[in-house]
């Protein structure tokens, strides 16, 4: 292999500047925003493509024949390409548009695995997931007569895959998993997952969420059958996110819902559905947030997720430090493979005191259960402070953090 000079490192006060809203201040303290796992901030150019297309394109997509519909379907359209693209899908024809990725897991468990399920069948679900990828599962199950197993974890955050192949048998009619876990921020192996799951033919969905802000994501290279990421956790949009399927599978499925744009014929004694991926996307889409995703992704290609992934893997590791200096912190996950999330508890200080005190010193971060009651449950928790990184954020902002914990132990001792 030809060695390539590596690119150079990502300017974090440049790209800062394209975020516009990270410029103010909050209760008379400049912002520090570290509620990145929750949602994403936008850069300018998503920001200017939104504005531009209500302004000059907007019109429905795959309708009228009028000049304002052909500009709208061709940027919709290229937005898919793109987003295809990104995470290197075969073809355009997988890459179906949805409302984030609570939508595409629901599409998933409905059309994909409620017909198939028979009562004593399983499914496998890891115990560090989100909500949203643990619930659809278990209302797919109660339909079904079907039941959700889990994937164990240890203290430290990581799945326990000693037992993996054991819990993988003919019974088992897929297996979700997060590719990062939004509590804690372990990054789970996936080729190991989907290697047991493949050898038992098992189909396997991973929930991107919390992995495409952070990192290269190739998910053919992956080898699941599914992957469910959301616009807004990647600098993006609400409102539009994406499910990828192997288009073998989703040519198999039935269409989830039913209605306009998703139809080839309709007749009282019949309707045809449209082709791929038109068949899952019933009704006027969310042209503006698909728009605006598309021109997310072109915006992290600019920069380019490696440099992205280097920038936070630094940035990671001295927030850890950092953190490990606070007295009576806790990192709560301590994975050895962990991307962009710091929890903590704080001796016995409540995690929404811990927030509070933080808020009025401009530092936003999360806390609570962060939708992952299991993994509270296991640790023993109710809840944790969280702080997440993205690639704006700056050794600066993890001082600002350290100062407002000092603050936090001051008012509490
Ligand atoms: N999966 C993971 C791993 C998540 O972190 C989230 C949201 C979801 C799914 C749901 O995404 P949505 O866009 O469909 O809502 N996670 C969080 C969080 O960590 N704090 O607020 C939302």
């Amino acid at each position: 292999m030809s060695a390539r000079p590596a690119p150079p490192a990502l300017d974090a006060a440049r790209v800062r500047a394209d975020f516009p809203l990270l410029a103010q201040s909050v209760h008379g303290k400049p912002l520090v925003y570290l509620d990145n796992a929750a949602t994403t901030q936008k850069p300018r150019q998503v920001l200017e493509a939104l504005d531009a297309y209500y302004r000059t394109d907007n019109a429905n997509v795959h309708r009228g024949v009028h000049q304002l519909s052909e500009r709208a379907t061709a940027a919709y359209e290229g937005a898919r390409d793109r987003i295809a693209g990104f995470i290197n899908a075969a073809s355009r024809r997988e890459l179906v548009f949805v409302r984030g990725t609570t939508e595409a897991i629901n599409l998933v468990a409905q059309s994909f695995l409620r017909p198939r399920l028979q009562p004593g069948d399983e499914i496998l679900v890891s115990q560090l997931e989100h909500h949203s990828n643990i619930v659809p599962w278990q209302l797919v199950a109660e339909q079904t007569g079907a039941t959700v197993r889990t994937i164990p974890m240890n203290r430290e955050g990581e799945l326990v895959l000693d037992a993996l192949d054991g819990l993988l048998h003919e019974r088992t009619k897929l297996l979700a998993v997060g590719h990062v876990s939004n509590a804690l921020g372990t990054v789970n192996p996936l080729d190991t997952i989907i290697a047991a799951a493949r050898r038992h033919g098992v189909p396997v969905l991973v929930d991107g969420a919390q992995a495409l802000p952070h990192m290269a994501v190739d998910v053919r290279a992956l080898g699941c059958d599914f992957y469910a990421f959301s616009g807004h956790k990647m600098f993006g949009p609400t409102g539009i996110g994406c499910l990828w399927a192997r288009e073998s599978l989703l040519e198999a499925m039935p269409p989830w819902q039913g209605g306009g744009d998703m139809i080839r014929s309709v007749r009282f004694t019949g309707s045809e559905w449209a082709e791929l991926p038109y068949k899952f996307e019933a009704g006027t889409p969310n042209i503006a947030g698909a728009i605006g995703l598309g021109a997310t992704v072109d915006y992290l290609v600019d920069i380019g997720m490696d440099r992205i992934a280097a920038y936070e893997h630094e940035l990671l590791a001295y927030a850890t430090d950092a953190l490990r200096g606070v007295p009576e912190l806790t990192l709560v996950g301590t994975a050895r493979t962990k991307a962009a999330v710091l929890s903590f508890t704080l001796g016995s200080i409540h995690p929404h005191d811990i927030g509070t005190i933080v808020d009025a010193e401009g530092v936003a971060i999360r806390t609570g259960h962060h939708c992952a009651m299991p993994v509270m449950e296991f640790l023993g928790i109710p809840a944790t402070a969280r702080a997440s990184l993205a690639f704006y954020n700056t050794r600066a902002d993890i001082d600002a953090l350290v100062r407002a914990l000092a603050r936090v132990r001051e008012v509490f001792h």
